[in-house]
């Protein structure tokens, strides 16, 4: 009996150890790298391979042309602190506490515990970092304490290691944080960031205006550094501070780092460029580059960033193995509160292409942004109509990486894996909710060619870019047909009473319900 036990035992070890080899290769070839670059502002018509003639994006137009580039690709919201939550956590912002825009002094958005992307990859086995933008707070109730340990944050959340533009550069202050502290802080000047002036003859764009190397236009009149005033206040931190010229280079310099350093095992960068959002002050020598002024030479700015990322996984023999995403946080914006000349200078450009609305906004361009996969050898280059959605990220790379998704976790991210990597027949969502900032009760619903636009507060007015619906009342209900109208310009709410009530009557289930992943 025994013997007969080892006679099975031995060839069911071999079958094991056979079975653990494939499945170890299956595992290797399934968990490619990832990197998300997640851009700031960035509108559907800001890239040539999205059709801009203002200007060229080549790196980024060679993303495209080597994956798939998708024409109904967005994000969840018209601002950046709940695309960055919802990307992150699966779960639309519109169901959590305080996921608007972020100030200066927020406390951590995203609770330890919480899952994400980056907590689910990394127990997939991946090394996880975050490199640049954040806006989504540190520290605890009582917010950064900018001198000791700030946290929690990042690291509280699935990721390795992080470093960061706390918020965004046009609020205080101007440190990274590396991990859970501020480089190169000296304790004899600490640092102290506010919402109210700090001394009487603490110099701000206001009094100081003259000195400014870029003039306000609202808002931003606060705290100046670098010439160039901010929302919030702060005093102190000189030898931490940086200049914002230099941001985009040190994103590069830190995620190549990153990149080499786990250039053996499966890694996940989130790479979330600060490029084009306000202040737009690109490195000296992207000054100038375009006919568009700084908006242009930003986006330069930020291809050239891509083009880094790309050569270093073509150095590393690494493009083969690394599906690399490349999307926006919101749609575009012209005069976010500087004078930069983003108006004067914008000739035919439309930033949002051929959507109407843009940053704020629940019309198309708020979230319908450039979204495009890169996994050479495994994707199919071509040009996807899908609706995929950066909140799917979550969903969809967990299944790639074969974790499962807790019950509770990530309640509104999709698996369109198969679309995203543009697989025969795969497809995408049937459906999307679309929210600005958040506090408005103001939603989007886009549902096949239809799209259902929701406006919470009574006397509700537009907020378009470049369009002579800027600013104009709108109705608590519109209803587009996108196939005839993807500008959004012809309301057929009247035409069409059953779609339009169907569709209300979705987007009040998506909100009640609490979860939209079945
Ligand atoms: C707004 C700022 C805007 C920008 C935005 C956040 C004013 C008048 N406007 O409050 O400049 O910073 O917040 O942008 O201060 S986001 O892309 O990070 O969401
Ligand atoms: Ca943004």
């Amino acid at each position: 009996m025994t013997t007969m036990i080892k006679q099975l035992t031995l060839p069911l070890q071999y079958l094991a150890l056979l079975a653990s080899l494939f499945i170890s290769e299956r595992i290797f070839a399934e968990t490619p790298n990832v990197i998300v670059v997640m851009a700031d502002d960035l509108g559907y018509g800001d890239l040539s391979c999205y059709g801009a003639t203002s200007l060229s994006t080549p790196n980024i137009d060679r993303l495209a042309e080597q994956g798939i580039r998708f024409t109904s690709g967005y994000c969840s919201a018209s601002t950046c602190t709940p695309t960055r939550y919802s990307m992150l956590t699966g779960t639309y912002a519109f169901r959590g506490e305080r996921t608007g825009i972020a100030p200066p002094n927020a406390p951590a958005i995203i609770k330890p515990g919480t899952e994400t992307i980056a907590s689910l990859l990394q127990r997939a086995g991946y090394a996880t970092a975050v490199i640049g933008k954040w806006h989504l707070g540190l520290g605890g109730e009582d917010g950064p304490d900018w001198n000791g340990d700030l946290k929690p944050g990042p690291l509280e959340i699935g990721f390795d290691t992080c470093f960061l533009l706390p918020t965004t550069n046009d609020r205080v202050p101007q440190v990274y944080v590396e991990n859970h502290r501020v480089p190169n802080l000296d304790p004899a000047d600490p640092l102290w960031v506010g919402t109210k002036k700090p001394s009487r003859d603490h110099p701000t764009g206001i009094t100081d205006r003259d000195s400014l190397k870029m003039d306000w236009s609202h808002g931003h009149n606060s705290t100046i550094h670098n010439g160039i005033s901010r929302i919030g206040f702060y005093t102190g931190g000189h030898s931490a501070r940086f200049r914002d010229e230099d941001l985009a280079d040190k994103w590069v310099e830190k995620s190549v780092e990153f990149i080499e350093q786990h250039q053996s095992e499966p890694f996940f960068l989130f790479f979330a460029s600060h490029d084009i959002h306000v202040p737009r002050m690109p490195h000296e020598r992207f000054q100038g580059k375009t006919s568009l002024g700084f908006r242009g030479d930003a986006i330069i700015e930020l291809d050239w960033c891509v083009g880094e990322l790309m050569k270093t996984l073509d150095r590393l023999k690494l493009a083969e193995n690394t599906l690399v995403v490349f999307c926006s946080d919101n749609g575009p914006v012209l005069d976010d509160g500087y004078k930069d000349g983003a108006i004067e200078k914008i000739g035919n450009h439309r930033a949002a292409g051929p959507y109407s609305g843009g940053k704020y906004s629940v019309y198309e361009g708020g979230t319908r942004t450039p979204l495009i996969t890169r996994w050479t050898g495994r994707i199919k280059p071509g040009v996807s109509d899908e609706l995929v959605c950066t909140i799917d990220l979550a969903a969809s790379i967990s299944a790639l990486a074969e974790q499962p998704l807790p019950e509770d976790a990530c309640l509104d991210s999709f698996n369109v894996l198969g679309a995203l990597l543009g697989e025969d027949n795969a497809s995408g969502r049937d459906h999307l909710v679309q929210q600005d900032n958040g506090s408005s009760g103001t939603f989007g619903l886009r549902a096949g060619q239809w799209k259902l636009q929701r406006y919470g507060k009574k006397s509700a007015r537009n907020v378009v870019v470049e369009t002579e619906l800027a600013n104009t009342p709108v109705p608590p209900f519109q209803l587009f047909n996108l196939d005839d109208d993807p500008a959004e310009k012809t309301n057929v709410i009247d035409e069409n009473p059953e779609v339009a009530a169907r569709l209300k009557k979705q987007l009040q289930q998506l909100i009640d319900q609490g979860r939209s992943r079945p």
